[in-house]
């Protein structure tokens, strides 16, 4: 088995005391962060959403998982973060009201401040109303939503709405994303961007301060 199929095997263990061993040995074997995270630790998470939706496995195991995933990227956070890079801008991320998943938000977070983007984290559960108070008070350029769920990306318009009913549109840029969430999902709710993964983010992120 490659270190790769090993990590994603021991994600999908819920064995973090084993992912963060391994982590580290393909970082030193010079495989880049970024294939550690995709082939790695994000294909593992991959099959555990795969088992838990056809009840093969159930909520405990995916939480062991996540925290599995989570000792992987603290391993890789360092080399995903550049320091002392001049901010490209402010941007306000966080999992919409009602939305417990917060793996690719905070991947999203990280990949961004690594571009040189200022972000400011609001975790999860996030009421529309805090975000845009939170981006309207810190002068920031975007706000950024994500959900994992059908039931509540329908939140994103009420932040949409928000930030249209108090004038800001012109001032704040809004970006969503989420396995639920569709370029098209982004369009109906009249949100300016939506990407696809963490890197595409940052893509977005840069397109969206022009
Ligand atoms: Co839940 N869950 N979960 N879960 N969970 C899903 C999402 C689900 C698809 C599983 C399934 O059925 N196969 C399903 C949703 C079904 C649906 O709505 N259609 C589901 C369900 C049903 C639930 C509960 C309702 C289960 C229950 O209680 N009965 C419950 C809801 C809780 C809540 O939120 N209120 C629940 C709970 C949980 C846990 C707490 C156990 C745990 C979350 C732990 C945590 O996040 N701290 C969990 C997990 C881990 C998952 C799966 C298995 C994995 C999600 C994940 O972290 N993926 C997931 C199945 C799946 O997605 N395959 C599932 C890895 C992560 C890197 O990917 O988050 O997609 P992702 O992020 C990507 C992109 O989407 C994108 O970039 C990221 C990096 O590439 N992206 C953005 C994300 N946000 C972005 C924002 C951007 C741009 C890009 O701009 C701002």
């Amino acid at each position: 088995m490659t270190v790769l199929a090993e990590i994603a095997d021991a994600v999908i263990q819920g064995d973090g005391p084993r992912v963060a061993p391994l982590t580290k040995q393909a970082i030193a074997a010079g495989i880049p962060p970024k294939e550690i995270l995709d082939a790695g630790l994000i294909a593992g998470m991959t099959v555990i959403g795969d088992r838990f939706r056809v009840h093969e496995i159930f909520l405990p195991d995916v939480l062991l998982a996540a925290k599995a995933m989570y000792a992987g990227m603290d391993e890789l956070k360092p080399l995903l973060l550049r320091d002392g890079i001049p901010s490209l801008g402010k941007v306000v991320i966080g999992s919409v009201k009602g939305d417990l998943h917060d793996i690719g938000k905070n991947l999203v977070g990280i990949m961004l401040k690594g571009a040189g983007f200022e972000v400011i984290d609001l975790g999860a559960d996030v009421h529309a109303e805090r975000f845009v108070d939170t981006a309207q008070a810190g002068g920031a350029s975007i706000i950024g939503m994500s959900a994992l769920l059908t039931t509540t990306m329908a939140v994103m318009k009420d932040v949409v709405d928000l930030v249209t009913a108090r004038g800001l549109r012109s001032s704040i840029k809004i970006m969503v994303g989420g396995a639920p969430v569709s370029a098209e999902f982004a369009r109906e709710i009249g949100a300016d961007a939506y990407a696809y993964d963490a890197a595409s983010a940052v893509d977005r992120a840069r397109a969206l301060m022009g």
